[in-house]
């Protein structure tokens, strides 16, 4: 398509206090040594790196006194510079890539590139919902409350990140993958009519069609779609190196199917790609999933 973007920002976020487990902050580092960049300039594109944020190594530490929250201040400091950051990148028109890091990093990517669109779509490709709030959350972990947040939900010192108002609405948010969702999630989500395709789904209808449908809700009504791909969605045996292994996922192929359904409809405006713990990982092997994912989804085919 000769109107995509051909202009890609990679930032890096080296976090891993959402998760409260060391490793996935090597993530962006492993993904770069995968061939992020050549691949993409393989593609024709104009890709510059600039690096990754800088997250200060919290010794273990409580629960902010007042919540749940564990690592709540630095979690917020990072992500309200991501805000900027990939706020920025959008307003040059470029397209942001973001590398983490846990999925808490989504909580800024969402906020910066929501201020661009007057209503941004979001496929969440992920076996979590990550809807929990501090009321509903099993472990305190932020990297399981990112898509609350982005909805409005949370605690203020997160929602208030960017604009301080919602950065989408739960009628534009599909979850792919999901097979492993809290009792407090289930409630938020069935509450707000947020489409879930469970893995069942995708083995009942294929990926295409989930995908089709996704779209059509992701896409109806929108300026744009924002993808976070959260690399636990595959199957373990995929993708070994992530902090949180579900058995029975998506497959490499579905999830290259995926990807290149996704750069078909050539509405994906914003990407992150995270949970890629090389501690855990085969090889790297989770990484080099990340960025073949990645070159199909800026339309690499394969014949
Ligand atoms: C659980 C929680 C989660 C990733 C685990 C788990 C969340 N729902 N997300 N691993 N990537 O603690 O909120
Ligand atoms: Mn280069
Ligand atoms: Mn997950
Ligand atoms: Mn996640």
């Amino acid at each position: 398509n000769p109107n995509r973007n051909r202009n890609v920002t990679v930032l890096g976020v080296p976090m891993d206090l959402g998760a409260d487990r060391r490793g996935v902050d090597m993530g962006p580092s492993a993904i770069r040594c995968a061939g992020l960049e050549r691949r993409l300039e393989a593609l024709g594109y104009q890709v510059a790196d600039e690096g990754d944020l800088l997250v200060r190594r919290a010794k273990p530490q409580p629960a902010a006194p007042e919540t749940n929250l564990k690592y709540l201040y630095e979690i917020v400091r990072v992500n309200q510079e991501l805000c900027e950051r990939v706020s920025g990148v959008a307003a040059s028109g470029r397209f942001p890539l973001v590398i983490g890091g846990d999925h808490s990093i989504a909580i800024g990517t969402l906020a910066g590139v929501s201020r661009h669109y007057g209503s941004l779509g979001v496929i969440w490709y992920d076996t979590h919902g990550d809807v929990n709030t501090a009321e509903t959350s099993p472990s305190g972990n932020i990297h399981g409350m990112p898509l609350a947040v982005a909805l409005g939900c949370g605690h203020p010192l997160l929602t208030s990140i960017g604009s301080g108002k919602a950065a989408i609405l739960p009628e534009n948010v599909v979850i792919v993958g999901a097979r492993s969702i809290d009792p407090g999630e289930k409630l938020f989500l069935k509450e707000r009519g947020i489409r879930v395709f469970t893995m069942q789904e995708i083995d009942r209808l294929g990926m295409a069609a989930v995908m089709e449908q996704a779209l059509a809700i992701a896409a109806k009504d929108t300026d744009g779609v924002h993808l976070s791909v959260d690399l636990d969605a595959l199957d373990p045996s995929f993708a070994p190196g992530v902090g949180t292994p579900v058995a029975g996922g998506i497959s490499f192929r579905e999830s290259r199917l995926a990807m290149e359904l996704l750069s078909e409809a050539d509405v994906v405006v914003s990407a992150e790609f995270v949970e890629v713990n090389p501690t855990l990982d085969v090889r790297n092997s989770t990484a080099k999933v990340a960025v073949e994912l990645i070159s199909s989804l800026f339309g690499e085919r394969i014949y």
